[in-house]
């Protein structure tokens, strides 16, 4: 049994990640995703359209997901790989080299990102395709 984890900002939900997921569901038995916290986000300089709570219950229904629990901070991935016993940790590419340390506990892969797309492009077009919408954030 193959476990591999990931990790989520989150703030929507795109073709981007279920392309992403979809790979990861074909490299292990399990992928395990932290889903970052609110206050995670706001610290990362994210802002959250959806709670903590309704993001994790979104990708807990997606069928290439097989556990979801909460990424606090930056400092949390290497006690995680020993938790969930992981085998892989796996990022897209916009992450490469950036946690290369966790190679000492299991093997780093980065794929490659869906070119494109982006939250913050989709956001863009609902701006654009909603006249009189007023963004914030
Ligand atoms: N991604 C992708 N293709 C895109 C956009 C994103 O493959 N067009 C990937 C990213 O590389 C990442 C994953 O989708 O591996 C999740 O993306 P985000 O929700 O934007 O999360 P991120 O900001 O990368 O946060 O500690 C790590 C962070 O919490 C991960």
């Amino acid at each position: 049994m193959t476990t591999l984890l990931t990790y989520w900002t989150f703030v929507l939900f795109h073709i981007g990640h279920v392309n992403l997921l979809f790979r990861f569901a074909e490299m292990a038995d399990e992928v395990i995703v932290g889903s970052s916290s609110d206050e995670f986000n706001a610290l990362k300089g994210k802002t959250c359209i959806m709670p903590y709570e309704d993001r994790v219950n979104i990708l807990r229904s997606c069928r290439f997901v097989s556990h979801v629990f909460a990424e606090h901070n930056w400092e949390q991935k290497q006690s995680d790989v020993i938790e969930f016993n992981a085998d892989m940790f796996a990022m897209g590419t916009n992450w490469e080299g950036k946690f290369d340390e966790l190679s000492d506990l299991c093997d780093v892969v980065y794929l490659s990102c869906t070119e494109g797309v982006s939250t913050t492009k989709l956001k863009r077009r609902v701006l654009h395709s909603t006249p009189g919408l007023c963004m914030v954030g």
